[in-house]
Protein backbone atom coordinates (compact mmCIF):
# COMPACT_ATOMS: atom_id res chain seq x y z
CA UNK A 1 0.00 0.00 0.00
CA UNK A 2 1.10 3.89 -0.40
CA UNK A 3 0.76 5.98 2.63
CA UNK A 4 0.98 9.86 2.21
CA UNK A 5 0.59 11.40 5.51
CA UNK A 6 -0.89 10.61 8.97
CA UNK A 7 -4.18 11.80 8.59
CA UNK A 8 -4.74 11.90 12.05
CA UNK A 9 -4.18 10.40 15.77
CA UNK A 10 -7.19 9.69 17.71
CA UNK A 11 -7.12 10.21 21.64
CA UNK A 12 -10.27 8.84 23.86
CA UNK A 13 -11.04 11.03 26.67
CA UNK A 14 -13.81 10.76 29.02
CA UNK A 15 -15.32 14.15 28.67
CA UNK A 16 -14.58 16.69 25.55
CA UNK A 17 -15.75 19.79 27.49
CA UNK A 18 -13.00 18.90 30.37
CA UNK A 19 -10.05 17.57 27.15
CA UNK A 20 -10.77 20.59 24.61
CA UNK A 21 -9.48 23.63 27.26
CA UNK A 22 -6.32 21.55 27.41
CA UNK A 23 -5.72 21.41 23.82
CA UNK A 24 -6.75 25.42 23.37
CA UNK A 25 -5.55 27.21 26.56
CA UNK A 26 -2.23 25.05 26.75
CA UNK A 27 -1.23 23.50 23.44
CA UNK A 28 -2.69 26.69 21.79
CA UNK A 29 -4.40 24.89 18.71
CA UNK A 30 -8.09 25.66 17.79
CA UNK A 31 -10.99 23.18 17.44
CA UNK A 32 -12.64 23.60 14.62
CA UNK A 33 -15.21 20.96 14.53
CA UNK A 34 -17.68 18.98 16.92
CA UNK A 35 -19.24 15.92 15.26
CA UNK A 36 -20.76 12.96 16.69
CA UNK A 37 -20.09 9.57 14.57
CA UNK A 38 -23.60 7.50 15.50
CA UNK A 39 -22.30 4.60 13.83
CA UNK A 40 -19.02 4.23 15.82
CA UNK A 41 -20.63 5.63 19.29
CA UNK A 42 -18.31 8.84 20.09
CA UNK A 43 -18.56 12.67 19.73
CA UNK A 44 -14.95 13.89 18.14
CA UNK A 45 -13.59 17.08 18.28
CA UNK A 46 -10.61 18.12 15.73
CA UNK A 47 -8.16 20.38 15.94
CA UNK A 48 -5.28 20.74 13.07
CA UNK A 49 -1.82 21.00 13.21
CA UNK A 50 -0.02 21.18 10.26
CA UNK A 51 -1.09 18.43 7.49
CA UNK A 52 -2.48 16.25 10.70
CA UNK A 53 -5.36 16.72 13.02
CA UNK A 54 -5.81 15.24 16.30
CA UNK A 55 -9.32 13.48 16.59
CA UNK A 56 -10.64 13.48 20.65
CA UNK A 57 -12.56 10.57 20.95
CA UNK A 58 -15.71 10.83 23.81
CA UNK A 59 -17.69 7.84 24.19
CA UNK A 60 -21.14 8.11 23.82
CA UNK A 61 -22.34 4.14 24.54
CA UNK A 62 -20.15 2.25 26.78
CA UNK A 63 -20.29 -0.68 24.90
CA UNK A 64 -18.75 1.23 22.04
CA UNK A 65 -15.03 0.74 20.99
CA UNK A 66 -14.04 3.98 22.94
CA UNK A 67 -16.16 3.32 25.97
CA UNK A 68 -14.76 0.09 26.22
CA UNK A 69 -10.81 1.14 25.53
CA UNK A 70 -11.40 3.55 28.40
CA UNK A 71 -12.89 1.36 30.84
CA UNK A 72 -10.24 -1.43 30.51
CA UNK A 73 -6.98 0.93 29.67
CA UNK A 74 -8.18 4.83 30.54
CA UNK A 75 -8.11 7.86 28.32
CA UNK A 76 -5.19 8.00 25.77
CA UNK A 77 -3.77 7.45 22.02
CA UNK A 78 -6.43 5.30 20.68
CA UNK A 79 -5.69 4.85 17.07
CA UNK A 80 -3.63 6.15 14.31
CA UNK A 81 -5.14 7.47 11.06
CA UNK A 82 -3.08 6.78 8.04
CA UNK A 83 -4.21 8.38 4.92
CA UNK A 84 -3.42 6.58 1.67
CA UNK A 85 -3.65 7.89 -2.14
CA UNK A 86 -4.53 4.35 -3.72
CA UNK A 87 -7.50 3.66 -1.52
CA UNK A 88 -8.36 2.05 0.92
CA UNK A 89 -10.01 -1.08 0.20
CA UNK A 90 -6.84 -1.55 -1.91
CA UNK A 91 -5.00 -0.62 1.39
CA UNK A 92 -6.91 -3.63 2.91
CA UNK A 93 -6.63 -5.92 0.17
CA UNK A 94 -2.87 -5.61 0.42
CA UNK A 95 -2.93 -5.80 4.10
CA UNK A 96 -4.94 -8.76 4.37
CA UNK A 97 -2.63 -11.07 1.92
CA UNK A 98 0.25 -10.01 4.04
CA UNK A 99 -1.62 -11.77 6.92
CA UNK A 100 -2.78 -8.80 8.85
CA UNK A 101 -6.27 -9.10 10.78
CA UNK A 102 -8.42 -6.96 9.26
CA UNK A 103 -11.26 -5.25 11.58
CA UNK A 104 -13.20 -3.80 8.41
CA UNK A 105 -13.50 -5.87 5.05
CA UNK A 106 -14.58 -3.07 3.47
CA UNK A 107 -14.32 1.25 3.90
CA UNK A 108 -17.51 2.82 5.64
CA UNK A 109 -18.20 6.43 6.36
CA UNK A 110 -16.43 7.86 9.19
CA UNK A 111 -15.89 11.18 10.49
CA UNK A 112 -15.58 14.10 7.87
CA UNK A 113 -16.91 12.66 5.26
CA UNK A 114 -13.67 10.43 5.09
CA UNK A 115 -13.62 6.78 3.91
CA UNK A 116 -12.43 4.45 7.05
CA UNK A 117 -11.15 1.18 8.15
CA UNK A 118 -9.41 -0.04 10.90
CA UNK A 119 -6.67 -3.32 10.86
CA UNK A 120 -6.70 -5.26 14.06
CA UNK A 121 -4.90 -4.17 16.98
CA UNK A 122 -3.17 -7.45 17.51
CA UNK A 123 -2.28 -7.87 14.48
CA UNK A 124 -0.41 -4.60 13.99
CA UNK A 125 1.72 -4.65 17.24
CA UNK A 126 -0.53 -3.36 19.53
CA UNK A 127 -1.39 0.10 17.22
CA UNK A 128 -5.27 0.35 16.01
CA UNK A 129 -4.26 1.40 12.50
CA UNK A 130 -7.07 3.20 10.66
CA UNK A 131 -6.77 3.43 6.76
CA UNK A 132 -8.47 6.90 5.35
CA UNK A 133 -8.93 8.34 2.52
CA UNK A 134 -11.04 11.82 1.10
CA UNK A 135 -13.49 11.05 -1.51
CA UNK A 136 -13.39 14.52 -2.66
CA UNK A 137 -10.08 14.53 -3.29
N1 LIG B 1 -5.59 -0.01 20.75
C1 LIG B 1 -4.88 -1.12 21.08
N2 LIG B 1 -5.46 -2.23 21.60
C2 LIG B 1 -6.81 -2.19 21.77
C3 LIG B 1 -7.58 -1.08 21.44
C4 LIG B 1 -6.93 0.04 20.90
N3 LIG B 1 -7.61 1.13 20.59
N4 LIG B 1 -8.88 -1.35 21.74
C5 LIG B 1 -8.91 -2.59 22.24
N5 LIG B 1 -7.66 -3.10 22.27
C6 LIG B 1 -7.25 -4.42 22.74
C7 LIG B 1 -7.79 -4.65 24.16
O1 LIG B 1 -6.94 -4.10 25.14
C8 LIG B 1 -7.86 -6.15 24.21
O2 LIG B 1 -6.58 -6.68 24.47
P1 LIG B 1 -6.39 -7.90 25.51
O3 LIG B 1 -7.19 -9.03 24.91
O4 LIG B 1 -4.91 -8.13 25.50
O5 LIG B 1 -6.96 -7.40 26.80
C9 LIG B 1 -8.24 -6.54 22.79
O6 LIG B 1 -7.88 -5.42 21.96
C10 LIG B 1 -9.73 -6.80 22.65
O7 LIG B 1 -10.39 -5.68 23.20
P2 LIG B 1 -11.87 -5.67 23.76
O8 LIG B 1 -11.97 -4.63 24.80
O9 LIG B 1 -12.33 -7.06 24.06
O10 LIG B 1 -12.66 -5.06 22.57
P3 LIG B 1 -13.18 -5.72 21.25
O11 LIG B 1 -12.41 -6.92 20.84
O12 LIG B 1 -14.64 -5.84 21.38
O13 LIG B 1 -12.81 -4.52 20.27
C11 LIG B 1 -11.51 -3.54 18.60
C12 LIG B 1 -11.51 -4.11 20.01
C13 LIG B 1 -10.14 -2.92 18.34
C14 LIG B 1 -11.81 -4.68 17.61
C15 LIG B 1 -12.65 -2.46 18.53
O14 LIG B 1 -12.33 -1.42 19.43
C16 LIG B 1 -12.86 -1.88 17.15
O15 LIG B 1 -13.53 -2.47 16.31
N6 LIG B 1 -12.28 -0.70 16.86
C17 LIG B 1 -12.44 -0.05 15.56
C18 LIG B 1 -13.52 0.99 15.58
C19 LIG B 1 -13.23 2.11 16.54
O16 LIG B 1 -12.26 2.08 17.31
N7 LIG B 1 -14.08 3.15 16.52
C20 LIG B 1 -13.95 4.33 17.35
C21 LIG B 1 -13.24 5.47 16.65
C22 LIG B 1 -14.01 5.91 15.44
C23 LIG B 1 -13.56 7.18 14.77
O17 LIG B 1 -12.37 7.53 14.78
O18 LIG B 1 -14.45 7.85 14.22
Amino acid sequence: MELSHIEHIGIAVKSLDDAIPYYENVLGLKCYAVEEVKDQKVKTAFFKIGQTKLELLESTDPEGAVGKFIEKRGEGVHHIAFATSTGVQNALNDAEEKGVKLIDKQPRKGAEGLNIAFLHPKSTFGVLTELCEDPNK
